[in-house]
Order: C-alpha cells, then sequence, then structure tokens
C-alpha cells in the first residue's frame, strides 16, 4: 500500500503535461470474454479459468498448433461474485498435463488468450520480478548488457544526503552530511524508505531460506551475477547495504526515510537531483531494520568467504536498533511540515515488536526474545507493510525444528495452519476461485491477494494441506490476467499486460514498452487519484476499478514490497506444485 496520499497533487502537475500521450492503455477486454492466467501453467498447477454466466456448459481445451481437443470438461454453475457484482461460471481444467500452448473454447464466446502448460513456466517470471528490482536501483549506471533497451545513467548517488531536523541527534546536528548510497527506489518515485524494506528484503530472504535450490541455480545478468553468490542475494544485497547505513552510529537507532522534500517530475532518475535528507528516526523502522539484519545474518552466514563480517555486522545492529526500540518504544512517524513525500506512517507497533523478537530469538537463540514476542497474542494474519504478525510465524514455522524448547510447538502449527485454512476456505467458496473479497479491493490489492498467497504456501508447507497450495495458484492466476479486468498486472508478462505504471522510468525512457517485471497495484475502488487523471477509470466495481494509466497512483503504480511476494510466490509455486501423479 502507498501511503502518498499527499503526492496527488504534485503528481497531478507532472502528469497532466505527459498525458495526452498516453491515451492507448491496454483496452480492457470486454465483458462476457474469458478470464485465465496468461502466462501459463506447470503440469501439477490446478487450472481454472472464468466464464461469463450465460456461456454454454461444454468446454474445451485445444491444441493451439494443431486445433485438436486436449480436453472436454462442463462448465460449473453460475454463481455470484460480489467484488464485481455479476455472476460467473468457472471451468476447471486441472486434468490438462500434457506440455503446450492451448486455448479454451467455449461455443459463443470468444476463445481465451492461448497460454502455456510448461515444466518451467514460472522461472523467467520470477527472475523477471527480481530483475524489476534492479531496475529501480538508485546510484548506479543500468548498462545496455544488463538493461537491454531500458538502460539508463545513474542517479542519486546519495553519497552527499543531508541530515534533516527531525533526524538531528548528538553527533549529527541538523545539516550534517552523510552517505547513505545504494538501494532500491521505493516505487514510481526516487525516495527509499526502512520500513517498506523491511517487508520487502524479508519475503525475499524468506524466499530464499525456504527454497535455497531454486535460487542458486538462477541467473539475473545482473553486475554481480557469477561472483558465488546467488542473484537473488546480490539483489537483495544492494538494498541491505543501503539499509545498514540507515542507522545512526551513534545510538543505534534508524532513520525511517532517505528522500526529497517532495515527489519529482516524471522524469529519469538522473534528471532529479533535488537535495536528499534522512528524515526521522521511527521505532517502526527500528524494529523493521532489526528484523531483516537478523534473517540476513542467518541467509549471509554461509556466504562468509564472499562477504567476510556481514553476518555479524548485520546481527550486532539488528541487536543494537533493538534495544534502540526498547527505549524509545513509542516513537511514530510525523511527517515535517517541509517534507512531502510518502509517510510510511503507522501507530500500531505491537506487531513490529513481535516480529523483530522472533527474527532476533531465531538467529540467535536466546529465549528472552522469544518472552519478548508474547508469542500468545500475536495473530497470524496477512502480511503488509504496516502489519507484520504474519512474518513472524512464518520464520517460527519455517526454523521450528532448531527452536529452543521455550517455542511453543503447537502454537506455531496452530497459528499458520489456522491462518492457511481460513483463506482456503474463502478461496473454495468464492465464485471466482479466488481469496480475495471486496473488502480487500484497497490500494495495493495485488499485493495483498499475493501476501494471502504467501501465508497459504506456508500453511501448506507446515500442514500439506493440497487446497492450500491450490489457493495460492489461484492468486498468481489473478495477478496474470484471470481477474475481472482481463489484463496480466505484471509488466511484459501476458498476451495482454499493463501499459502504463505509474513509474517514473517507464514514463520518461521514451521506450514503448514498460520496464518489465513489475506487479502494479491493482483494482481499487477508492480511486485516490481521480482528480489528477485526465482520464476516467472504465468502471467502479471494486474488482474492476482499475486505470492502465500513469496517472492512476492508486491502482497503477508499481512498488517493491508488491513484488517481493510476486518473487516469493512464483518460486514457491515452482517448487512445490511437483510433478503430476
Ligand atoms: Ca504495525
Ligand atoms: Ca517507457
Amino acid at each position: 500500500m502507498r501511503p502518498d496520499l499527499r503526492s496527488a497533487l504534485l503528481l497531478a502537475l507532472a502528469v497532466a503535461a505527459t498525458a495526452c500521450s498516453h491515451l492507448d492503455g491496454t483496452p480492457t477486454p470486454a465483458d462476457g470474454t474469458i478470464r485465465i492466467n496468461q502466462v501459463g501453467f506447470l503440469p501439477g498447477s490446478a487450472k481454472w479459468a472464468v466464464l461469463p454466466p450465460q456461456a454454454p456448459a461444454d468446454f474445451t481445451v485445444l491444441d493451439a498448433q494443431t486445433g485438436t481437443v486436449a480436453l472436454r470438461g462442463t462448465l460449473q454453475p453460475a454463481a455470484a461474485w460480489p467484488p464485481t457484482r455479476t455472476a460467473v461460471r468457472l471451468a476447471d481444467f486441472s486434468p490438462l498435463t500434457r506440455p503446450g500452448e492451448y486455448h479454451l473454447h467455449v461455443d459463443g464466446v470468444p476463445d481465451s488468450p492461448h497460454f502455456r502448460v510448461a515444466a518451467d513456466a514460472y522461472t523467467a517470471l520470477n527472475a523477471a520480478a527480481i530483475k524489476a528490482l534492479y531496475f529501480n536501483r538508485a546510484s548506479i549506471e543500468l548498462r545496455p548488457e544488463h538493461a537491454g533497451p531500458w538502460a539508463r545513467p545513474a542517479g542519486h548517488p546519495d553519497t552527499q544526503v543531508l541530515v534533516h531536523a527531525s533526524a538531528a541527534g548528538p553527533g549529527r546536528p541538523e545539516g550534517s552530511v552523510i552517505s547513505s548510497p545504494g538501494g532500491w527506489y521505493d516505487a514510481g518515485d526516487y525516495n527509499k524508505y526502512i520500513v517498506n524494506s523491511g517487508i520487502t528484503v524479508y519475503t525475499l530472504l524468506a524466499a530464499y531460506e525456504h527454497f535455497p535450490e531454486f535460487f542458486r541455480r538462477q541467473r539475473l545478468d545482473i553486475p554481480e551475477s557469477g561472483n558465488g553468490i546467488p542473484d537473488l542475494l546480490n539483489e537483495v544485497l544492494w538494498n541491505l547495504d543501503w539499509m545498514l547505513s540507515m542507522q545512526d552510529p551513534a545510538d543505534g537507532g534508524v532513520y525511517s526515510k532517505l528522500t526529497n522534500k517532495g515527489f519529482d517530475g516524471m522524469v529519469l532518475p538522473h534528471e532529479a537531483t533535488e537535495p536528499r535528507y534522512v528524515v526521522q528516526k521511527t521505532t517502526a523502522a527500528a524494529l523493521d531494520f532489526a528484523a531483516v539484519m537478523a534473517t540476513a545474518s542467518r541467509v549471509f552466514s554461509a556466504f562468509e568467504a564472499q562477504r567476510p563480517g556481514l553476518a555479524a555486522r548485520a546481527r550486532a545492529a539488528a541487536q543494537r536498533a533493538w534495544a534502540w526500540a526498547q527505549a524509545n518504544p513509542a516513537v511514530v512517524y510525523r511527517q515535517p511540515p517541509d517534507i512531502r513525500t510518502g509517510g510510511y506512517g503507522d501507530e500500531q507497533l505491537a506487531d513490529e515488536f513481535a516480529w523483530a523478537a522472533a527474527e532476533l530469538y531465531i538467529t540467535t537463540r536466546d529465549d528472552a526474545y522469544y518472552a519478548a514476542m508474547q508469542p500468545e497474542r500475536v495473530p497470524a494474519d496477512v502480511p503488509g507493510w504496516g502489519s507484520v504478525n504474519g512474518l513472524a510465524w512464518m520464520s517460527l514455522a519455517h526454523h521450528r525444528r532448531g527452536l529452543t524448547a521455550a517455542a511453543d510447538q503447537r502454537l506455531i502449527a496452530q497459528r499458520i495452519e489456522g491462518e492457511a485454512a481460513r483463506l482456503a476456505e474463502v478461496w473454495a467458496a468464492s465464485a471466482w476461485r479466488v481469496s480475495l473479497q471486496a473488502p480487500d479491493f484497497q490500494w495495493g490489492s495485488n499485493s495483498n491477494l499475493l501476501n494471502q498467497a504467501v501465508m497459504l504456501i506456508q500453511g501448506y508447507r507446515q500442514g500439506g494441506d493440497r487446497r492450500q497450495l491450490d489457493a495460492a495458484q489461484a492468486a498468481l492466476d489473478y495477478a496474470l490476467g484471470r481477474n475481472a479486468v482481463g489484463i496480466s498486472m505484471v509488466t511484459g508478462y501476458g498476451t495482454r499486460s499493463t501499459r502504463h505504471p505509474h513509474h517514473r522510468p517507464s514514463e520518461a525512457d521514451g521506450v514503448a514498452a514498460p520496464v518489465p517485471g513489475f506487479l502494479v497495484g491493482g483494482p481499487n475502488p477508492g480511486m485516490q487519484d481521480l482528480k489528477g487523471c485526465p482520464v476516467p477509470y472504465p468502471a467502479k466495481e471494486p474488482a474492476k476499478a482499475y486505470l492502465d494509466h500513469a496517472c492512476s497512483y492508486a491502482s497503477n503504480e508499481v512498488a517493491i514490497n508488491w513484488n517481493a511476494p510476486l518473487v516469493y510466490v512464483t518460486a514457491a509455486l515452482q517448487v512445490l506444485t511437483g510433478v503430476p501423479q
């Protein structure tokens, strides 16, 4: 979720200047056409398509090359789905397991887009979702051999960053200059935020902890490829090293963000040269930082030869940030009057305390941290940047066999399996066969859904209930086109995908295709950007309130924390789905 409501007015001015050239956004396919995952499926995936209620009962799956019938089936009865306020019928073509290229045919309805069934269905998408973070790197030139047509000069060296009045402290008075280079631009803007880096970096590190073999084999063609560290971790290091520089050495507190005073126009990074500031230390920043550094310490302990001392440094940094938060337990973010960039403000900090305590416990095996988590008071809910309880349980469950006797194994299993079972019930009862319900269509609805999928996958890993894995597959299907707008909401992936994300490099680079691999926010009936958009949203229903236009930061922005669960889910499905029986 992007909290930058305040950016609306500033952006409106910049967007209005470029709007005329962007009236060719991807047209929404007509209602009444087949909605399907346009990228494809693993042979063992559950496979669903959504059809209009008036479709006749029989469907066929046709081989796209030969036109021969690969599968025949019968649609399920029409049922209502509240997020579109319409009824739909489902086609279940899970028995289609033979690799190939296909489309779905139903008499009287236009054929579906082509889709693949392939043993490597999600490997390229997974790599692209990580590479999108490379494309958002600050402080480095993107060279043509790595970035192709999206090559660009380096932006934001961030070696001369001013300490804002809100961040002043002993040894670093207002106006002091510090160096804090690297990191990823957070989203469509050019600022860097610790809170949102927290869940992002954690989710990527968790993907590595859970599926190391998958990532050890992967090559992303980034500058560090071949250096003895898996490329996912190389990419993580670009942001992790930046995060380390955001800790005040004097007291262990962590600045909440590194930012301009206001948002930049729609320009390339090297054209955005406003002064940069570190702003206010907060409790949430310290705790998210502590959780990430504790996790990183575990992961990078296996790479001592490549990054000597990093594991120990991250662990010490985590403990210092934790100590700062203990001494400053309620410092919430207050936007200074002269700063207008994203806030990521969060006043509920019990979840951040629980998550940091859990990660420090797992890394140090010190029971005092487990007690500090107060686990019996922590629910396992779907994570988001400001709501991180679920991450604590996810880590405890993964590491459950190596925990001390203090850990309540039954509680860990109950929390994970309970939340996954709840989500799977919603999925099973959904006419669209997706765990997202009408109230979930908020800012960043696609990431809400993929974070639900992350929790469903934890349930499957813990308890082995296959329906939970299928519900996670359904979430990916949704992002890739089996949704009410019929568009794959990952740039560059799918036959009909997002063309005009709210993403400054994509707008300013003169390349027609958007920078690939980014998940956009998705349908959001809040439509907080209406005033700044020269064209209306095509529809207002919760699942259809989506506008493929660069003005639409409320439905079409990109964000690092939205790509992270896309990385996790595509890797997990690729590894866990298995071959058909
Ligand atoms: Ca919180
Ligand atoms: Ca472009």
